[in-house]
């Protein structure tokens, strides 16, 4: 029998404790939509904590990310309000396990969105655009996960910046995308690395979100997805993402 809460309260103990916690495919087998029950459960002890919804992310939607995780599907993630720092703030690594970051594409909602839409319906469903980095921090031993698992503690999500809003620009389409650690581009790719196109990727985030019945809300955040691999920030003094016209977000790292 799989005890849903139990399992939600041990990653929201890790969450809180910064103590990485044993992959549940360890010891359990659970089908990927009991492990959205309980993503949706650890959302649920941060509510009763104060914490407000505030966006979703996309996981897995490059090929760069798969390949690093060794997992092939999409998954979604929720963003709360205690994930979420502004340009240059300093993060203190203590409250992480061991944590990644990443360069995304941010949208953000002019509506509240229900059901699936396609590409063409979501472009007229967003008010900006931002360069976005991305903390992810697994709650699992070793940043090792099956797909259940991930998914489960809330698609690693841990932490999240975005830059200055742009103006919708309906083509996304070969902007360079890079991953700054202490100044320096440890990693290249581009927008098209994201499905091909990151709108799909919040067309992708529609459907999603539908059929794991997670509320998209005007004004919330929708990350598309890193479109290069992540990168350990222990270590160093800060990170950025730099994105060919929608421009920078950085953080700085104190211990
Ligand atoms: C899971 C989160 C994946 C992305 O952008 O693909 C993700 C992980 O890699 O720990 O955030
Ligand atoms: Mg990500």
């Amino acid at each position: 029998m799989i005890d849903i809460n139990l399992l939600a309260t041990t990653l929201h103990k890790a969450v809180k404790s910064a103590n990485a916690t044993e992959q549940i495919s360890l010891k359990h087998s659970i089908t990927l939509s009991q492990a959205y029950e309980i993503q949706h459960k650890e959302i649920a002890l941060r509510h009763e904590e104060g914490e407000k919804l505030i966006g979703v992310k996309m996981g897995f939607t490059s090929e760069a990310k798969m390949l690093q995780m060794g997992v092939s599907d999409m998954i979604i993630g929720q963003l709360t309000s205690s994930m979420l720092f502004a340009n240059n703030d300093k993060i203190t690594l203590s409250k992480f396990i061991h944590p990644r970051a990443e360069p995304e594409i941010c949208f953000i909602l002019s509506e509240d969105i229900e059901g699936e839409l396609t590409v063409d319906e979501v472009k007229k469903k967003v008010s900006g655009i931002a360069a976005a980095i991305e903390i992810i921090d697994s709650r699992y031993e070793n940043f090792k996960f099956s797909l259940e698992d991930v998914v489960a503690d809330n698609c690693s999500s841990a932490g999240f910046a975005i830059g200055e809003i742009m103006p919708i620009q309906t083509s996304l389409s070969d902007l360079k995308i890079d991953l700054l650690i202490d100044e320096t581009i440890v990693e290249s790719g581009s927008s098209n690395d994201i499905l091909g196109d990151p709108w799909k990727a919040l067309s992708a985030a529609t459907r999603l979100a539908e059929t794991y019945k997670i509320p998209l809300k005007k004004g919330m955040y929708v990350m598309a997805g890193a479109a290069t691999s992540a990168h350990f920030i222990s270590g160093h003094l800060s990170f950025s993402a730099e994105i060919q016209d929608l421009g920078q977000i950085g953080l700085a790292i104190s211990n």
